[in-house]
Order: C-alpha cells, then structure tokens, then sequence
C-alpha cells in the first residue's frame, strides 16, 4: 500500500513540475527569444478531448450542484508546492493550521478579501464536503464537473487524486465513483495555480522581485485584463447510468428543398461490468419543436450517426434579422437495451440538447446564414464584474444580454478567451451571434509547447461549443506578434490543424499588425483587424480617422482577398467627464471617435466585402495596475455596473439603423426622443 502511495505521490511531483515548468520554470524570468528552427512535423497534436457534455438533468440522470462557500488557504508565494509535499489534500485543510477564508464558488478569489490576495502569485487550495447519496452506489457513474478553473488545478477526492487540467476558462470533468463514501460525508480539495509562463496560454512571466519585505514572485503578462483567478464557474456532480450516452456532436443545414437537415453522431460509453447481462438495443432520436411536437424522428439500430430531415423547418435567425430569432429545437437522445431476464426494451439513459436549423457558408467576399450576407454590428467584451472578477453570474449574464438587445448587436466576440457555457445558450436562444475566441492573447515567443497548448485551446473550444447554432467562426487568437519570423510556420501549423477540426465554421483572428508585415492573415477566411485610431495613434484628431481607417480596410481586402472586419476600435471614456469641445477621456470624445468610425464603415460597407463593425469594448473592466489604466480600462459603452454612457445612445441609433436598412426590422419607441418637427439629417449640415 505504502508503495502504491509512494509511486502516487511520486507521479503527482512529475505533474508539479511539468506544471512548474510551463509556467515559466518556477520564478526564473524566461529571455525574450525566438525559437525558429524546431520541427513542426515534430509537434504533438493534442488528445482529443471526450465527453463534457453539458450537465442535464433527464429521466435517467441527476446533476447537484457544488456552487456554495467553500474553504480556502493560500500557501506561501515563495512555495507554491508546499501543500503538495505536505499533503494537505489528505484531510481537511484546517489541519494545515493556516488560515482559512471562506470563499464563494463560482467567483475569483482576488477581490472577495481586504488582503493581498488579489496580487497572490502561485497556488491556493479550495475544499468543501458534500454527501453522495446510498443509491448512487453501484447502480451510476459520479461524475465531477468542473466548467472552468483558472489556470491550472489538481483535484482530490476524499485524499486521492481525481483529476488535473491546465488551461483556463474551459471544462473538465472525472468520473469519480471510484472515489466516493457513499452514503456519507466526502471531502473535494482543489489547488488552483495562477502563474502563466512562456508556454501557457496565455503567455506570462513570473520573476521575482526585492521588496522592503524580503524577495517575493511577481506575475506579468501583456495582455489588458486582470489575470483572475480561481474557480471561476459553476462545479457540478452529475450522474449517468453505467452505459451511457458520452458526447453528441450535430450540424445542420436548409436544403434547396427547403427541409431541415441535422447530422449527429452520439458516443457510448460503458464498462465492460456496465454491459454485464444487457444488449444495446437502439437509440430513439426525436426533433421536438418549441411546443413540444415531435417534427422528426428516428430509430437507429446499431449505428450511432445518422440523418434526420424536417419539413417545414424554423430555422434559427439572429436577432432582428427575423421577427423570431433564435428559434431551438430540442434533440432528445434515448438509449435503449435488452435486458436477458426480460426481453423487453428498457430506455438506459436519455439526454436532451438544443438545436438549431440553420445554413452557414462563406466565400472570399461574404458570411452568409441561411444564404443572406452578414454584416456584423456589435462588440468585444469581458467576463469581468466587480467583486466577482471573472465568476459566472447570472443576474449580470441577463443584465449583459438585455443591454446587447437594447443596444441592437447582433455578434459579440468573446475576447479575449471562452465565455461561460451558460452564456452560449443565451447566445443560441435570442440569436446573438459569437465569433468564439481561444484563450491566446497576444502570444510572443513562438514555439513547439506554446504551439501544443494553443492546438489543445482550440480543440478543447471547439470541442465544448461545436453544437451552438450561435457560434458562427472560431477566433485562433487576438494580437499574435503576427509579424515575428517564428509566427509564420507556428500559424500555418495551428491553422492547418484547427480547419480539420473546424466543424463548419470560418476560422478568424483579431490582429494589430499591418497588412505588410502579418504572417497569419493569410491562412484565414476571415481577416479582421484592430486599429485605435485617434487613440493610442493621432491622439485628439478625429479628423484623422476616415482616410486611414478606410485605407487600411481597403489594404487588408487588397493583400489578402478575404472578407474583412474590425474586431476593435473606441477610446478610454471616464463616465461623467465632460468637454466642450471634446476632450480625450470625455463622453464627447467618445462620441466623436465613434461618429468618425461610422462615416468610414459606411464608405466600406458599400464595398460588400467589409462585413462587420465591433466596438472595443461592451462595458469596463479591470486590468493589472499601471498607469495608464485609471482603475481599469474605461473604453466601455457602458460603466462597469452596466449603465450606459453617452455613446451607448448614439450606437443604439446607428445599430437599430443597419437593422432596420438591411433587414427592415421594427425600430424600438424610444430609438429617439421628440425635439422637433423637423428632423435635421447629417446631409443637411
Ligand atoms: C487591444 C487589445 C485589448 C485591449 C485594447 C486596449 O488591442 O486587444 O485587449 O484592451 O487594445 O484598450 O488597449
């Protein structure tokens, strides 16, 4: 036994330091170098990643939640592995005799405490204790879900390891009932690590530096948001019967006929203990449409992909393309087996996943659903709220959505990582469209591990968000130093491999370098571009926006042929800051810069290959402290609780306008107030 736990502990050490040492070999700094001579043939394509399917309660399954107060301690920054070697995972953590906080999950753990706890730099270790009921015993699979830990966790049930993941902002998942005290108590421990290396992703650099206090480790990293950490979204115990239903994975399509078209292909999963005196019948899939009619069917023996067609379909629009957008089916998946003591059928397991009908397909000039071209009006944004950092929560998710609605978007692009699951399924049911980013922002040092993690980014993205109608093109990464040597072989690479996994969708990215220089654009189907003008660039000269921003769109079509967007444009706004004439900083500067975008968007939009306009950013949000950043960065439409600033009403008009030009939509009552009978048009001044 001793030396059973011996090899454990031993294997867990190896985990530490292959940890360790992608995130930035402990607190050494890495030197800015490139690596251009290593092989790409010799790069590991990353595991598949399996299952995740989204917890769902059905007939046959039970979801729990782990949400609530947890415990937490942190260890020393100067030894982040203490725990590990201590073994505080082996009981409770009040036994280390440090201090314990209590800590809400979902959440970061930066600002719930008055402490330095927000600056913390290494590991801090969560636990709680749940109860896993007698009947589960035997008769289930437990499995533990985790939708996203930040950045990378080990996990231990009741002292023994469950499960480890790297990657922030992604799910993860172990069956544990091998693990569990059934019908009593169990105990979950997690200990999360923050530091990002040159080989995370995304890239980050831990040194140390000599404080009044002795020396102490310090994260930096170049992106523009705060590195949150922490258990960031909702943990779940759900079951499955012993053979079940795995992962699903379906398409769609409007044929010529005008039918409904839906692939899917489900995997089944089951020990051979779990095939133990039953046969696999047959799975029932059934198409219900929002009142609960059965608009398609099927039986399938044997085969687990099939095709299913719809007549008179609903297909799924985006909002206010359609007067009814957003339209889910519900695909309800039946596995059926044979018992030897009865040869009846007896229904094993059952799970049920929204869809949506509907046609996707680009060409050099346009993105098109359901056959009509897209033009894109909307915004990056964060998962970034006060107090909760990057927690998942609900009462902001519909918040945030109401205001995207109001505002008239149609497409949001999660910069700078995958938002939560939660909020795809908003997307997919009021048809806002997602251009779904990978968590590499502003990747530098280019090389094979940073190249295989970025691959694993993707796959494990494309992997959890292939089945949402809303998702309509992956973004592989945001301000790649594009123009570096090393970034040409590493993206044909990273690309070459993400259009195999693709599943019907265009692949993009958001870049900042010029059209000359960049080595990635040329690999994608989408180019889109970010460009401050009159920002960090001609500060203060609105004046200087239309001819460079027009230009630069024109030498991006012109380099690379393909349709074309600009993923951010916009400028820090104090909220409550005014300035006549406008000022940098002001609510009037804002609305200029954006009234000075729009005269060049709709020069380009007249060109059909300019496809869409997204502000930088949705609302305000936190960043590292420097001192360019007054408590953050204030480019936000809207303040960070979510209030519009002056700008906010000026982009609903412009908004609601394309609507209402390209799709006729029906504008809303308060689009404008009453000020006089004659309406002064821009022309006319
Ligand atoms: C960018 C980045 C974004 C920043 C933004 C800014 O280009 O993509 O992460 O927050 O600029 O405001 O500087």
């Amino acid at each position: 036994m001793l030396g059973v736990c011996q090899t454990f502990t031993w294997l867990l050490y190896s985990i530490l330091l292959l940890l360790s040492s992608s995130n930035g070999e402990g607190f050494v700094e890495q030197p800015d170098v490139e690596h251009p001579q290593f092989e790409y043939e010799s790069v590991r394509l990353p595991t598949p990643s399996r299952g995740l399917l989204y917890p769902r309660e059905s007939a046959t399954r039970e979801v729990r939640s782990l949400n609530g107060m947890w415990r937490l301690v942190r260890s020393e920054a100067s030894d982040p592995f203490q725990g590990v070697r201590e073994k505080w995972y082996a009981n409770s953590l009040r036994l280390t005799g440090r201090d314990i906080l209590a800590m809400p999950v979902p959440a970061s753990y930066n600002d719930i405490t008055t402490d330095d706890l927000r600056d913390h730099v290494g590991t801090v270790w969560y636990e709680r204790t749940f109860f896993a009921p007698r009947l589960w015993e035997g008769t289930q699979r437990t499995w533990l879900r985790f939708d996203s830990v930040h950045y990378s966790a080990l996990v231990w049930i009741n002292g023994r390891n469950a499960t480890h993941h790297t990657i922030g902002h992604l799910p993860f998942e172990a069956d544990i009932s091998g693990l569990l005290n059934f019908g009593g108590e169990n105990r979950i421990t997690v200990m999360c690590d923050n530091r990002l290396g040159n080989r995370t992703i995304p890239q980050g650099s831990v040194y140390k530096v000599k404080t009044d206090n002795g020396s102490l480790p310090i994260q930096s990293y170049s992106f523009d948001f705060f590195n949150y950490a922490g258990i960031h979204r909702s943990v779940h115990l759900y079951t499955t019967p012993l053979l079940h239903i795995s992962d699903l994975q379906v398409s769609s399509q409007l044929t010529s006929e005008g039918m409904g078209r839906i692939e899917y292909r489900l995997w089944i999963d089951g020990s051979q203990d779990s095939y133990m005196g039953i046969r696999l019948s047959n799975v029932l899939v059934q198409l219900r449409d929002r009142d609960g009619q059965v608009a398609a069917q099927q039986i399938n023996k044997g085969i687990y992909h099939g095709t299913l067609l719809v007549p008179n379909p609903h297909p799924w629009w985006p909002y206010l393309m359609h007067p009814d957008p957003g339209y889910l089916y519900d695909l309800q998946f039946e596995l059926f087996v044979e018992t030897n003591e009865e040869e009846a059928e007896v229904m094993q397991d059952s799970y049920r996943l929204p869809v949506g009908i509907r046609n996707l397909n680009w060409n050099n000039e346009s993105l098109l659903l359901n056959g009509v071209p897209l033009y894109l009006r909307g915004f990056g944004r964060h998962e970034d709220a006060d107090i909760r950092g990057k927690g998942l929560d609900y009462a902001l998710l519909a918040r945030d959505f109401n205001l995207i609605k109001w505002i008239g978007a149609n497409a949001y692009r999660t910069s700078h990582y995958p938002y939560s699951e939660e909020s795809m399924q908003f997307a997919d049911e009021h048809g806002i469209m997602i251009i779904d980013e990978c968590p590499a922002v502003n990747i530098d040092i280019f090389e094979p591990e940073l190249l295989e993690n970025h691959m694993s980014s993707l796959e494990q993205l494309i992997h959890r968000d292939r089945n949402h109608p809303s998702v309509i093109a992956w973004s592989v990464a945001n301000e790649p130093r594009s123009f570096k040597p090393g970034a040409l072989k590493y993206f044909e690479s990273l690309v070459n491999y993400t259009r195999g996994i693709a599943h019907g969708r265009p692949l993009t990215a958001a870049i900042n370098a010029n059209p000359s220089a960049c080595h990635l654009a040329q690999f994608l189907d989408i180019v889109g571009f970010n460009r401050y003008n009159s920002w960090y660039q001609n500060t203060g000269r609105t004046d200087m926006i239309v001819n460079l921003l027009t230009d630069e769109a024109q030498k991006w079509r012109k380099t690379f042929g393909k349709p074309i967007i600009q993923f951010e444009y916009g400028g820090d706004t104090m909220e409550g800051m005014h300035s006549l004439p406008a000022f940098v900083w002001s609510e009037e500067y804002q609305v200029e810069l954006f009234s000075h975008h729009f005269i060049a968007f709709d020069k380009l939009r007249t060109q059909k290959w300019f496809i869409g306009e997204f502000v930088w950013n949705f609302a305000d949000f936190r960043t590292a402290q420097t001192i360019t950043r007054v408590g953050g960065n204030k480019k936000g439409v809207f303040t960070r609780n979510r209030q519009p600033k002056e700008v906010a009403f000026i982009l609903r008009r412009r908004y609601f306008a394309l609507a209402q030009e390209l799709h006729q939509c029906q504008l809303p009552e308060d689009l404008t107030l009453y000020i006089s009978k004659k309406v002064i048009t821009h022309q006319e001044l």
